[in-house]
C-alpha cells in the first residue's frame, strides 16, 4: 500500500517535470539544477557567475530553501528576477514547486534559469524538475569520501564543482581520491575547481555553461 502511494508521487512528479520541459522548450530557456549539501557554496557560486554572464544572457533564479528568503535577497542584489520557494519540511524541490515558481517569471524575457535546490546531498537527486542539466557542488571541507558515500547526485550530474578550493591546505581532502571516485562512477562528468569567495575558477565554469546554453538555445 505504501509503495503504491510512493509510486503515485513519483508518477505525478514525472508528469509535472514533462510539463516544465515543454514550457522551457517553448520559451527556449535553458534550465540548470544546482544541488549540494547545505553550505557547499551554491549561492556564492551564483553570486560570482551572474555578473559574468549578465551581458550574454537574460537570467532568473529559483531558490529552494526550507525557510527564509536569505538566498533570494543575496541574488536579488545582482538585479536578476528571483523566486524563493520555502519547502518548510521538504528536503528537496519537486517539479510542481518549480512549475508554480515559473508562473512568477516573465518567460518571454529569459534565456537561462538557475534552480538552486534545497541543501541536501541525497533527496534532490531523485526528483526530476524538467531541467536540462543537473550539477553538483562539493566543498573540500565536506571530505573527499562524500562522492563514494552519496553517489546518486554525482552519477546524475553533468558537472561537479569542487568549491572552497582556497581551504584545501587546511584540510586532509585528497584530490586524487576525489577525482578517481567521481570519474569511476560517472566517466563523462566535467569537474571544476572553484573558490567562490575569490572568484577563482568561475570563469572556466561560466564558459562551459555558456557553450551549453548556446548549443541548446542557439542564442
Ligand atoms: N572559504 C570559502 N568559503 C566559501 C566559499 N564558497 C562559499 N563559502 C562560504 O560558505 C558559506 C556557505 O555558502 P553559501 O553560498 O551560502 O552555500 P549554499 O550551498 O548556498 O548553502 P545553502 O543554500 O544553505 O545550502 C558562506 O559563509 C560562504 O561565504 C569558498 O569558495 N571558500
Ligand atoms: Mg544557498
Amino acid at each position: 500500500m505504501e509503495i503504491k502511494v510512493l509510486k503515485n508521487i513519483m508518477e505525478r512528479n514525472e508528469d509535472l517535470a514533462a510539463e516544465n520541459r515543454r514550457l522551457f522548450a517553448e520559451y527556449k530557456i535553458f534550465v540548470l539544477n544546482m544541488m549540494s549539501s547545505p553550505g557547499a557554496g551554491k549561492t556564492a557560486i551564483l553570486e560570482q557567475a551572474i555578473p559574468r554572464l549578465k551581458d550574454r544572457f537574460n537570467m532568473a533564479v529559483i531558490e529552494g530553501d526550507l525557510m527564509t528568503s536569505r538566498d533570494a535577497e543575496r541574488i536579488s542584489f545582482h538585479e536578476v528576477p528571483v523566486v524563493q520557494i520555502n519547502t518548510e519540511s521538504s528536503c528537496h524541490l519537486d517539479a510542481g514547486m518549480v512549475n508554480r515558481a515559473v508562473e512568477e517569471l516573465e518567460l518571454n524575457d529569459l534565456d537561462l534559469i538557475f534552480i538552486e535546490n534545497v541543501g541536501n546531498l541525497v533527496c534532490p537527486g531523485t526528483f526530476d524538475l524538467g531541467e536540462h542539466v543537473k550539477i553538483v557542488v562539493l566543498s573540500v571541507t565536506e571530505g573527499d569520501d562524500k562522492p563514494a558515500k552519496y553517489p546518486l547526485m554525482f552519477q546524475e550530474s553533468r558537472a561537479c564543482i569542487l568549491n572552497k578550493i582556497d581551504l584545501l591546505p587546511h584540510t586532509n581532502f585528497d584530490l586524487d581520491r576525489f577525482y578517481k571516485d567521481v570519474s569511476d562512477m560517472n566517466a563523462d562528468i566535467e569537474i571544476f575547481q572553484t573558490a567562490a569567495v575569490t572568484g577563482q575558477g568561475i570563469d572556466r565554469w561560466c564558459r562551459w555553461l555558456e557553450e551549453l546554453v548556446t548549443a541548446k538555445n542557439g542564442s
